[in-house]
C-alpha cells in the first residue's frame, strides 16, 4: 500500500486489507452528479449492502476535509448525495487543489482508481465509465477516465458506457492505451441501458473466478487497468430506440446551449433521466447493484487466489 499523509483508510477497510479479505472500491460522483437526492443516497447504501451480501467490504471513495478516503460512514453518503451538483466532481486533475485546500469532493472513476491503488484495493464496482464523447474529433471531449485506465492497476466493473459517448471510439482509445475490455457472460460491449451496442470486447470471460485469475496476472511492468463490462439484467434492460433517442435529444440540446468540459456528462445524464419520465434512473441503479455484486464475488475469489498463493509459499 503507498500509504501517505493525504490517504484516510476507514479502520473496517484497512483491516480487511491488512488480512487479505475481500474489499470493493465505489466512486462518489455516481452519488453527487450521477443520480438526484434522495435516490443517490439509497442508491450508495445499497450498493454497499450488496457488496457486503456477496461477502466482500465496500471502500466508499471521496476527498473529505482534503483527506483522500477509501471507506466512508452513512453520514458522509448523505452528506455527499445531500450536496449533489454542489460539490466538486473531483477526477484526477483536481485532486491537489482539493487537499491543499482542505476541501471536499465526489471522486470520479479516475480518481477514484487512484485512491483504490493507493489503498491497495485492485477492484472496483460502478455504473458506467466515462469515454470519447461524440464529435470527440472536433472537441477532443475524451474523458480523464481513459487515461487512468491506462496507467492505474484497479480493475473497474461497470455495465459498459453509455451511447452519450462514441462507443467505437472509445474502444480505440482503450486498444491504443493497452485497455483490455472484458465482456462477463457476453462477446458483445453492453451499452449500460441496453445489453447490446454492435460492438466486440476483446475477451468473454464466464466466472468471476477466471476474472480474479486475469486481474492477479495483471502484473506487467508498468500494468494499468482492466475493464470488465456487465450486461444489465434482461428484466431491467430498456428499449434500445426509446433511450437513443433520449440520448439523440440530450446530445443536440447539450451542443445547442454550448455545455463544456467536466459540465458535459452531469448534463447529458440528467437530461436522460429527465427526458424518460424517470425510467433510466431505475434501469441505472439496478445496474449499479448488479455489478457490485459481481465485483464483490470477483473480489472473494481473487483473495482466495492470493491467499493459496500464500499458503503455497510458506509450505516451501
Ligand atoms: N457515466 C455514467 N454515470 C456517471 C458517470 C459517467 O453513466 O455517474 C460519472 C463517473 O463518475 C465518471 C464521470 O467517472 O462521470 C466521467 O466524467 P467525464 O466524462 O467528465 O470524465
Ligand atoms: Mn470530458
Amino acid at each position: 500500500m503507498h500509504s501517505n499523509e493525504f490517504l484516510s483508510v476507514s479502520s473496517e477497510v484497512a483491516q480487511a486489507l491488512a488480512s487479505n479479505r475481500p474489499v470493493v472500491a465505489l466512486e462518489s460522483t455516481i452519488i453527487s452528479h450521477g443520480m438526484p437526492y434522495p435516490q443517490n443516497v439509497e442508491t450508495a447504501l445499497a450498493v454497499e449492502s450488496a457488496v457486503r451480501e456477496n461477502g466482500a467490504v465496500p471502500a466508499t471513495v471521496a476527498v473529505i476535509g482534503g483527506k483522500l478516503k477509501a471507506g466512508l460512514c452513512a453520514e458522509e453518503i448523505e452528506y455527499l448525495g445531500k450536496t449533489g451538483t454542489r460539490i466538486t466532481k473531483a477526477s484526477r486533475r483536481d485532486l491537489a487543489y482539493l487537499v491543499s485546500h482542505g476541501a471536499d469532493g465526489a471522486t470520479t472513476v479516475a480518481s477514484t482508481m487512484i485512491i483504490a491503488a493507493m489503498a491497495g484495493i485492485k477492484i472496483f464496482a460502478t455504473g458506467g465509465v466515462g469515454g470519447v464523447h461524440r464529435g470527440a474529433e472536433t472537441t477532443m471531449d475524451i474523458s480523464a477516465d481513459l487515461e487512468e485506465l491506462a496507467k492505474t492497476p484497479v480493475a473497474v466493473i461497470c455495465a459498459g458506457a453509455k451511447s452519450i459517448l462514441d462507443l467505437g471510439l472509445t474502444l480505440e482509445y482503450l486498444e491504443t492505451k493497452g485497455v483490455p475490455v472484458i465482456g462477463y457472460g457476453t462477446d458483445e460491449l453492453p451499452a449500460f441501458y441496453t445489453r447490446k451496442s454492435g460492438y466486440k470486447v476483446d475477451y468473454r470471460v464466464d466466472s468471476e473466478k477466471e476474472l480474479a485469475q486475469i486481474i492477479s496476472c495483471n502484473e506487467l511492468p508498468g500494468a494499468g487497468g482492466i475493464l470488465i463490462t456487465n450486461p444489465i439484467p434482461p428484466e431491467y434492460s430498456m428499449d434500445p430506440e426509446r433511450i437513443n433517442a433520449a440520448i439523440d435529444a440530450a446530445v443536440a440540446e447539450s451542443r445547442a446551449l454550448g455545455i463544456k468540459g467536466k459540465e458535459t456528462t452531469p448534463f447529458l445524464l440528467a437530461k436522460v433521466k429527465e427526458l424518460t419520465g424517470g425510467d433510466s434512473l431505475v434501469s441505472n441503479i439496478r445496474l449499479v447493484l448488479n455489478n457490485a455484486g459481481l465485483a464483490a464475488r470477483t473480489a472473494c475469489e481473487y483473495c482466495a487466489l492470493k491467499n493459496k498463493e500464500e499458503q503455497i509459499c510458506q509450505g516451501q
